[in-house]
């Protein structure tokens, strides 16, 4: 049971929970503590769940639907301690606005680097992409978290482009220590390339400036006039209402020559939404040079003929001996179908709101800082520039099961005919995952009554720093179905027991260009965590010709719609009682057995047998139907003579097969394709199995996963990182138009405890109900009803938070 040593309440505001010790670090926690939360001081208990002690709610205190008030939106009063959440800010935190500010004027200072601001940075000169918190090394963590003394120093990671270098690079630095920076210095690992070719740089802000500046002018000098004849459009910038986007297929490094830099642009009518408005223009662009006014248009491709220079192109066109397009400008009206306009007739034909989710007691759950905390779960996050949303320090029951969970990779492998689309290969984390997560939607894109926070980072592609709003949400989600129940029914031994799952989702959705991510990391009460990621968004597509079919279904008038895979990486660093542990499969066969027990019947019987992975290639899974498996994490210690040990399994079921082979083009790019799990041994430096180069690097990875195995380290009883690779095939269909849906795309994967505790910890959840007869003799004749709550009405209004009248007065926050 709780101890309460004293049970006082404050209502304090941000900077208040903190003593303000006079160092930077106060300043810090001012900063990155947004909210206003109540907090139970003083609260000693070890099993925080039985404490439901509503601050804001009457309990039994009906009042009529009409004049109810609304439920409340304070989180209840966690036992949680300042001393805790001040060594979770200072290990996990990511940069405040401060730090970010003394790392810029610390560079700035040195004047060998010339670093520029952002918004003088061009192709050919230095400045910063971006920048975030290098985390300490595992064990200092763990040993601060739990015994304190000395915080693990702070320190920056950056990428710095050095364009203006002989020779030009992409450097990654470390700066620190925070707050009072003595060193600035080039990183020096095993575990991935530091110096970076330059030509392997992800697109930035100034590359795109120079497009605009030097590559776009050229094009509109030379054939400005034939892109208005066949496409009733222009370039961008100068276009008024008939304008042309363009988007770029860079080619994976391995398909060109050595220390080349090329991409492909395609362009699209700009209407809502472009990627269903293909054209058939295109260009290839050498732009190796740092100089972009010496970038070199190779390639054209119009009306599928190939071209060997623009002016090839406008000399062959003026000559008309080629095939010519002739497209308009689509009206609004022949535009609706790619719109997200409203169709008619509408349904439900008359106005009956859909079904919505609230909090009768107020969210179950609290965000204070990066802390979060949910029943019997506790964790840490943080959002970076370049990885996004991690997950750290997942505690459930006060012990930890997984020290980091987070997305590491989005890659997407088109196919088709056209010259873009065969080599159009993407690794999203190249548009800075942090600066995706931002614009979430109350009531759609997660529901009323969720929690939001807004991010700060500083990257040279959003010009510095800048918040980023409603970047990630927090609710508790009730999926509507029975985590477990059992209806035991008849004249004797009836009873019933039951509990609806519910979940804690931590929830951040990502845009890039023309998809839609939805990334969610779910925790239930049964101690399990599931990892899901549902897609929605735009297709990519390409003009039809009838080349494209076998890559690309004919959707609509000119669409030919590419046929392409999703991957997900992911990250689970998992401990099972520790951070010493082995992994295993329990491998699934089948054998003819005779019966023991005589009768002399021979039959085929499934049995599991145990297989210990000693080493990092021998541990690298991949999916086959014929051998099934149990894949599972277990400690050393402890380990019962009979029986299986105390284990945390990892389940999917959403896998696809990479089909190019290995080591073959852009698929040297993404070595964690090859596998559904590959298994390593921790190693600080070895934090990522990918990197904002993945799109470029394809001939010499920057991070490759494949060598993080190939150095073959034992894996038993040392610290285990799981990456986890999820993917779909997707054949596009004409009820893709005008987006893609989420459900039917949703793939997920599950870290299960198995073993892990005595039962099922849901038992002690307060949502179950149980009933039984008062007379087990006449089930009939009533029943006890336990119960917590299940039968009492909600006594407040459902919040509804949908912002339509602030959208309506200032929509900065989901479109800037
Ligand atoms: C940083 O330097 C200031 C003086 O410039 C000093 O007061 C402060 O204690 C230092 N902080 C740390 C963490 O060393
Ligand atoms: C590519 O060129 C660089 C120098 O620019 C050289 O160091 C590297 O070995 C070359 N790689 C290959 C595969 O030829
Ligand atoms: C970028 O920020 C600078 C100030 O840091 C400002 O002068 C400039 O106008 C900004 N540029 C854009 C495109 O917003
Ligand atoms: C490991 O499990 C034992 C009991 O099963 C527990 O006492 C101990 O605290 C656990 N250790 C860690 C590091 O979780
Ligand atoms: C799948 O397992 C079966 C049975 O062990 C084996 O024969 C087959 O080669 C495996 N398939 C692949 C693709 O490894
Ligand atoms: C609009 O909202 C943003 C935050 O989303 C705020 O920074 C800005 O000041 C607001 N603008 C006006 C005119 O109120
Ligand atoms: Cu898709």
């Amino acid at each position: 049971m709780a101890q309460e040593s004293s049970k006082t309440q404050f209502c304090i505001e941000d900077n208040m929970l903190y003593k303000d010790d006079n160092n930077s670090r106060g300043t810090r926690n001012k900063e990155t503590i947004l909210k206003c939360f109540l907090v139970i001081v003083g609260f000693q208990s070890l099993t925080l769940f039985l404490i439901l002690v509503s601050i804001c709610v009457v309990r039994n205190n009906v009042i009529s639907g009409a004049d109810a008030s609304p439920c409340p939106t304070n989180t209840i009063a966690r036992d949680i301690g300042p001393i805790e959440i001040q060594r979770e800010l200072d290990v996990f935190a990511e940069l405040t606005p401060d730090e970010i500010e003394m790392v810029i004027k610390y560079l700035q200072s040195l004047d060998y680097l010339k670093i520029v601001s952002p918004s003088h940075g061009m192709t050919n000169n230095n400045f910063i992409h971006s920048m975030e918190l290098k985390l300490a090394e595992k064990t200092r963590i763990l040993d601060y978290l739990k015994n304190g003394g000395t915080p693990p120093k702070r320190e920056a990671t950056l990428f710095l482009f050095l364009g203006g270098n002989s020779p030009p690079t992409v450097e990654e630095y470390v700066v620190g220590p925070l707050p009072n920076i003595t060193y600035a210095r080039r990183l020096n690992v095993a575990a991935r390339k530091t110096i970076i070719p330059y030509h392997f740089r992800p697109f930035s802000t100034a590359e795109f400036k120079a497009i605009f500046m030097f590559l776009f002018p050229k094009v509109r000098l030379d054939v400005g006039w034939i892109l208005e004849e066949s496409y009733q459009a222009k370039l961008p910038p100068y276009c008024g209402d008939h304008c042309l986007r363009f988007s770029m297929t860079p080619i994976a490094s391995a398909l060109i020559p050595n220390g080349t830099r090329k991409a492909w642009f395609w362009f699209l009518y700009d209407v809502e939404f472009s990627t269903l408005h293909p054209l058939d223009f295109q260009f290839l662009v050498d732009m190796t040079n740092v100089d972009a006014r010496k970038w070199v248009i190779e390639d054209v491709w119009y009306a599928n003929q190939i071209f060997k220079s623009l002016g090839d192109f406008k000399t062959k066109y003026e000559s008309g001996s080629i095939d010519k397009t002739r497209m308009s400008f689509p009206s609004s009206e022949e535009g609706k179908f790619s719109s997200l306009s409203f169709r008619e007739p509408l349904v439900p034909e008359k106005q009956l709101r859909a079904p919505r989710q609230f909090d009768p007691d107020g969210p179950r759950f609290d965000i204070i800082a990066n802390h979060i905390q949910y029943l019997e779960w506790k964790m840490n996050f943080r959002v970076t520039a370049t990885a996004g949303l991690q997950l750290f320090n997942i505690r459930f029951r006060n012990e930890m099961l997984v020290y980091e969970l987070s997305m590491q990779e989005v890659a997407v492998l088109y196919s088709g005919n056209n010259p873009a689309s065969r080599v159009m290969n993407y690794a999203d984390s190249a548009g800075l995952f942090g600066t995706r997560c931002r614009g979430l939607l109350p009531g759609v894109d997660c529901p009323s009554g969720a929690k939001y926070i807004d991010t700060y980072m500083y990257t040279s592609n959003e010009n510095g720093s800048r918040i980023f709003e409603k970047a990630v949400c927090f609710f508790e989600h009730n999926s509507n179905i029975p985590l477990r129940r059992h209806r035991a029914y008849g004249r004797s031994g009836a009873f019933y027991g039951g509990l609806v799952a519910t979940s804690l989702t931590v929830r951040t959705i990502i845009s890039v260009v023309n998809y839609d991510y939805v990334i969610d990391f779910m925790f239930y009460a049964h101690g399990v965590i599931e990892t899901k990621v549902s897609m929605t968004g735009y297709l990519g597509t390409a003009f039809f010709f009838p080349d494209e079919e076998p890559y690309a279904p004919h959707i609509y008038k000119d669409i030919a719609a590419l046929m392409h895979d999703h991957f997900f990486a992911f990250k689970a660093d998992i401990d099972v009682n520790g951070t010493s542990n082995r992994f295993e499969s329990l491998d699934i066969k089948n054998r003819l057995e005779t019966d023991p027990w005589g009768g002399g019947k021979n039959h085929f019987q499934n049995y599991f047998s145990r297989s210990l992975r000693t080493s990092e290639k021998e541990a690298v899974y991949r999916f086959n139907f014929s051998t099934p498996k149990y894949l599972m994490f277990s400690q050393n210690r402890n380990v019962p003579a009979n029986g299986l040990p105390r284990s945390i399994r990892i389940h999917s079921k959403d896998w696809a097969k990479q089909l190019i082979p290995e080591g073959y083009g852009f698929e040297n790019a993404v070595p964690w394709t090859r596998y559904q799990i590959a298994l390593t041994k921790y190693k600080y430096e070895e934090d990522r199995c990918s990197s904002i180069f993945t799109m470029w690097d394809a001939a010499d990875p920057v991070v490759n996963v494949q060598k993080y195995i190939d150095d073959n380290d034992g894996i038993v009883d040392e610290d285990l990182i799981a990456w986890i690779t999820l993917g779909t095939h997707h054949i596009p269909q004409t009820e893709n138009i005008p987006n893609a849906n989420t459900v039917g795309s949703q793939m997920s994967f599950f870290i299960i405890p198995f073993n892990y505790f005595e039962e099922d910890p849901s038992m002690n959840s307060r949502d179950a109900v149980r009933i039984t007869p008062r007379d087990k003799k006449q089930p009939l004749a009533g029943a006890i009803v336990e119960e917590y709550g299940a039968a009492e009405p909600a006594t407040c209004q459902p919040q509804n938070s949908f912002p339509k009248s602030l959208l309506e007065r200032n929509s900065t926050f989901l479109f800037s």
